[in-house]
């Protein structure tokens, strides 16, 4: 008899179910990145709340750190046909920056997500509130690797992993929706790995 372990024993139909069409279970954790991974230091690490081309807000590492934390365990699904389950990471949910900005809510429809490499990707705004994403600072309890986005990367884990923009220097809100680095390459606007919303014309 198997006896339950943290977060309870994964059977194969559990399993089975977690995983989209189209994808398959890894247990490995691949890096993928556009181009080589960006050297932020934490001194010079900032990061800015636009709305449209007005800067609001901007946080250096210090008063980002001092948000409150959140620790959430999420399925994460990458267009490349992995998905890796239970995934444990902490941050600040864009809720809470969002209050920290003082925003009930979010000002805009959609947001673009910046990453220190030039790298962009567009979100809805009703996708990254109510607790379903977050600025993430640490991955399986440590610190965020720089491979994997670190210091801070977008983390959106119900929407494809190329909407969980790696060393994330921002998040500009927009009135439309504007295609990012790889929407602009043929990806789906929106990204939805339940109904696999891989490319620009899947429905
Ligand atoms: N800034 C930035 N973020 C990025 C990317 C990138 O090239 N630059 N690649 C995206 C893609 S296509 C994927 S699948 C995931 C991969 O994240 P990982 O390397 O942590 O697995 O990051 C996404 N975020
Ligand atoms: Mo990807």
């Amino acid at each position: 008899m198997a006896t339950r372990g943290f977060g309870g024993r994964r059977t194969p139909a559990d399993v089975a179910s977690r995983i989209p069409p189209g994808q398959a279970l890894t247990t490995g954790f691949p890096v993928l990145s556009a181009g080589p991974t960006p050297r932020v230091k934490l001194a010079e690490w900032s990061f800015t709340l636009k709305v449209g081309p007005r800067p609001l807000v901007k946080w250096d590492w210090d008063a980002f750190n001092a948000l409150p934390r959140t620790r959430i365990t999420r399925d994460i699904h990458c267009v490349t046909t992995w998905s890796k389950l239970d995934t444990d990471w902490e941050g600040v949910t864009i809720d809470d920056l969002l209050a920290a900005a003082g925003f009930a809510a979010p000002p805009t429809p959609f947001v673009l997500a910046h990453g220190f490499d030039g790298y962009s990707t567009n979100v809805p705004s009703a996708d990254l509130v109510g607790g379903k994403a977050m600025v993430a600072l640490s991955y399986d309890g440590a610190p965020l690797a720089p491979d994997h986005g670190g210091p801070a990367r977008l983390l959106v884990p119900h929407l494809y992993f190329w909407k969980s923009a790696k060393w994330l220097s921002g998040l500009q809100f927009t009135e439309t929706d504007t295609a990012g680095f790889w929407e602009l390459r043929g990806y789906h606007m929106y990204g939805d790995p339940w109904r696999e919303q891989r490319y620009h014309d899947d429905l």
